[in-house]
């Protein structure tokens, strides 16, 4: 077995399969059951810790509507592979990232960033639904999410659920193919979080340690409340980027909100992201 420099398995427990591939092209949206090796789960749940002791990853790596400290009600944080070894690892010598090989096959494979998602139980704070492209400042369609829970997880409490299909259109159609409201808003936001919506197929797991699910770019989504889970929720999605993903600086998201360049610019100050090029590899590391 391979292991990275701080004794972590690389590889994932089995390979992704045809039917898992077949079932994230289809349904934009897949769970792939028992792949992350039991030894990853106490480094990352100390790694939690570790990040939301961080003053400077809470400070620096938090939007402005995420929660300030562990006693909110939710933190949604980011980049904390760039504060901590054992996320460091996560993205680019692990099974995660094996996986987004085996998702993203042949293509120069790329980390572009890591968003932590604690949900504390007991809190009304969920993640609404919307399409991660929004989101970003690129272009192109090769891109893949790994969504890494530390917490098993159950399909009606805070797990994460997706519209089925909803990436292969720019707008949402419900099943007869009218638009639904608010499926194509610009801030990629579908709607309140409580308004289930009408006419769709909707797809969620009940998730275990060891368990992980990916989506496409386009895939509109959401996460669970935490009011009914009886325990902490925590969860780290990995993005990663392949062949045809370039930067689009006319779009406002992930990597040019300007408190996450600083970030960026604070460890690599001759970082340039040139408008229609393709990402830097210090930043935005290769998997290899
Ligand atoms: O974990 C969650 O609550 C939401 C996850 C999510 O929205 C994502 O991975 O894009």
């Amino acid at each position: 077995m391979t292991r990275n420099h701080l004794g972590l398995p690389v590889e994932p427990l089995r390979n992704v399969t045809p039917e898992e591939r077949d079932a994230l092209a289809r349904d934009g949206a897949a769970v792939i059951h028992g792949v992350l090796p039991e030894a990853w789960i106490d480094p990352l749940r100390d790694a939690v810790e570790d990040l939301l002791a961080n003053p400077d990853y809470l400070e620096r790596g938090q939007t402005e509507d995420s929660a300030r400290a562990m006693g909110g009600p939710m933190i949604n944080g980011f980049m904390g592979w760039l504060h901590n070894e054992v996320f460091a690892a996560l993205a680019t010598h692990s099974p995660a990232s094996e996986i987004a090989k085996q998702l993203l096959p042949g293509q120069s494979v790329q980390y572009f960033y890591d968003q932590l998602f604690v949900k504390r139980p007991g809190v009304d704070s969920g993640t609404p639904w919307h399409r991660d492209r929004n989101y970003y400042s690129i272009d192109g369609k090769d891109f893949v999410s790994i969504w890494v829970p530390f917490d098993p997880v159950l399909a009606d409490e805070t797990s994460v659920t997706y519209i089925k299909g909803s990436h292969l259109h720019e707008d949402v159609l419900d099943r007869s193919g009218r638009v639904l409201p608010g499926g194509h808003s610009p801030s990629g936001l579908f709607g309140d979080l409580s308004a289930n919506p009408q006419g769709v197929e909707t797809v969620s797991w009940d998730i275990n340690i060891g368990d992980v699910v990916v989506h496409d770019l386009n895939t509109v989504h959401m996460g669970g409340l935490g009011r009914t889970n009886s325990a902490i929720r925590r969860a780290v999605a990995l993005r990663y980027l392949g062949d045809d993903i370039t930067y689009n600086e006319s779009l406002p998201g992930i990597p040019s909100l300007p408190e996450l360049l600083e970030i960026y610019r604070a460890r690599w100050p001759d970082l340039e992201v040139e408008d229609g090029g393709k990402f830097d590899t210090r930043a935005f590391p290769l998997v290899r």
